[in-house]
């Protein structure tokens, strides 16, 4: 089914001049570039952004860490665009994310892991709506 993602290029990716190979890679796979914005994440973005993990160690430093310089926002959309750009992206933890994916490519650390990208199509809605507003459908 067509549908749309929300992702992200964090601020490592951008500071590395890493944008460029990383857009390519969804490019490549035929994944459309529906909106792109260079821009900081406000606090009020990011908390919205990762509530689930308000409370947990880790989340001051992401807070302060998704917000501490340019990001690459990206609605990218085709067939499983959610599923494929989670596949692409490759597992949180760039330690243990495969060679050949975003995160084992271009990560060294979690607390700085190169992208996000949305778990679910709920998810995507919600995140598009925080990040571009509520007119994108
Ligand atoms: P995801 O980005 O692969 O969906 P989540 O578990 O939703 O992973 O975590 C959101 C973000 O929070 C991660 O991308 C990473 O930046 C950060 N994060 C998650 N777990 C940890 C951790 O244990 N230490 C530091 N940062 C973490
Ligand atoms: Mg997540």
């Amino acid at each position: 089914m067509t549908e749309k993602t929300y992702a992200m290029l964090k601020p490592d990716a951008v500071a590395a001049g890493q944008v460029g190979e990383i857009i390519a890679r969804f490019e490549r796979v035929g994944l459309a570039l529906d909106r792109m914005e260079l821009a900081e994440v406000t606090p009020q973005q990011a908390a919205a952004n990762y509530a689930e993990h308000e409370g947990k160690p880790f989340y001051d430093g992401l807070i302060r860490y998704i917000t501490s310089g340019p990001v690459v926002k990206l609605v990218l959309s085709g067939e499983g665009a959610v599923a494929l750009t989670r596949k692409l992206m490759g597992a949180t933890n760039p330690a243990e994310a495969a060679p050949g994916t975003i995160r084992g490519d271009f990560g060294m650390v979690m607390d700085a892991n190169v992208i996000h990208g949305s778990d679910s199509p709920e998810s995507a809605e919600r995140e598009i709506a925080i990040f571009f507003g509520e007119t994108e459908s």
